[in-house]
């Protein structure tokens, strides 16, 4: 049995990706390294940790007595990174845990892989790390050849880790494969983000804070998609190869809003609220997924018209989750980034 260290499976993509694994019955052992910071939150795989395939470790990846202590422990062969600060705008606010985390921490895992030996480690990433599109070229998109040109504190911090795990690659063989994905949306995303933002604002009857004019793009993929890609990048990728993920499914903030609105029964002017714009806001992101797609076979499986309702659902579903993490540090945050703007 394959044994895999999975890093900030607390967070959104993360569990969603070990309870896709648990769910399908995959044949692993699963040890799920989190240090459990704002975003993370045990409530998300606290139903997995009772089977004897997932072990919780809460610690830090920075932390290199502790993941080497793991490696040994439980004799780890292969590495899945999604650990990171990830929320640009706290980025802007104040950068040095993203430089910690996602920069110090990554280098902490490829050394220790080094030193102790893996068989493949997927480093997480993200479209962001590309830069801005220019809006008025719809057939431009990224690919795994664009060069990098991270235009915020997160996206600079992710691509450093990009960087780390491509050198380590062509310095020290090791069998890294790095994928860059567009916007995740669905279960257990934190509030937020831009989508669980708004539809639980909604829900608490207040207002939908757009951005600037409401205009950027982003291509928005379902997060199980993302994790069935992650999964095959594992078992079918090339080591030292990136692979782009995406939705083909490019939209502007407004239509979101639009949709999420129609779905809620709110109109426009009940629901949204213009506000001041992000500093140094992406205009347009979207990917060319064609690579992924010929090579590994990978495409996404849902549909944005099916599974924003069932992700609209789901919050209507699960108030409690969200209702507790809507208050305390959060709504300070909350108070920072909206109301002293
Ligand atoms: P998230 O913020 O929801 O979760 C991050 C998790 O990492 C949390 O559980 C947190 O406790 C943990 N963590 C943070 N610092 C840590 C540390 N020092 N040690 C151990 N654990 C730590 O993030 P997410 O949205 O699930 O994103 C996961 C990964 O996917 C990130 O690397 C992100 O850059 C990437 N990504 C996200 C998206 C998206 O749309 N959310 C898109 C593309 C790529
Ligand atoms: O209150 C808001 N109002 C608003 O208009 C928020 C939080 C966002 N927005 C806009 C900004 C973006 O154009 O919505 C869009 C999406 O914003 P986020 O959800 O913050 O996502 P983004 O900045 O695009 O980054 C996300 O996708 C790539 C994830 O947070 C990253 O972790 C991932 O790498």
């Amino acid at each position: 049995m394959r044994s895999i260290l999975v890093t900030g499976a607390a967070g959104f993509i993360g569990s969603n990706f070990v309870r896709m694994l648990m769910s399908r019955g995959e044949d692993v052992k699963l040890v799920v390294l989190d240090k459990l910071t704002y975003a993370g939150n045990i409530a998300n795989i606290q139903d997995l940790i009772d089977d004897e395939k997932l072990f919780f470790v809460k610690g830090d990846i920075c932390d290199a007595a502790l993941v080497e202590q793991l490696w040994t422990n439980h004799a780890i062969n292969q590495v899945v990174h999604f650990a990171a600060e990830s929320h640009v705008d706290r980025s802007i606010l104040s950068s040095g845990p993203f430089v910690q985390t996602n920069v110090v921490g990554t280098q902490v895992l490829l050394d220790v892989a080094k030193a102790k030996g893996v068989d493949r480690f997927v480093h997480v990433s993200t479209d962001e790390v590309y830069g801005s599109l220019p809006e008025d070229k719809p057939d431009v998109k990224f690919t795994e050849e664009t060069s990098l040109a991270p235009n915020s504190p997160y996206s600079a911090s992710k691509a450093g880790s990009d960087c780390l795990a491509r050198s380590y690659f062509h310095t020290h063989h090791l069998p890294v494969m790095i994928t860059r994905c567009s916007n995740n949306y669905g279960p257990y995303q934190f509030p937020e983000k831009a989508l669980p933002l708004f539809i639980t604002n909604l829900m608490e009857g207040k207002k939908i804070p757009l951005y600037g004019d409401g205009m950027n793009i982003r291509d928005w993929l379902y997060v199980e998609d993302h994790c069935d890609a992650i999964w095959t990048v594992l078992n079918k990728g090339t080591p030292g190869e990136v692979y782009n993920i995406g939705g083909n499914n490019e939209m502007t903030n407004r239509k979101i809003v639009e949709t999420i609105l129609r779905e809620m029964g709110k109109t426009w002017d009940d629901g949204v609220q213009y506000v001041k714009d992000r500093p140094g806001h992406d205009r347009r992101y979207a990917i060319d997924a064609s690579k992924i797609k010929r090579e590994l076979g990978w495409e996404p499986k849902h549909r944005w018209e099916q599974a924003i309702k069932t992700t609209i659902q789901w919050f209507k579903d699960h108030q409690d989750w969200w209702r507790a993490i809507k208050s305390g540090e959060y709504l300070k945050y909350y108070d920072q980034q909206y109301t002293q703007r």
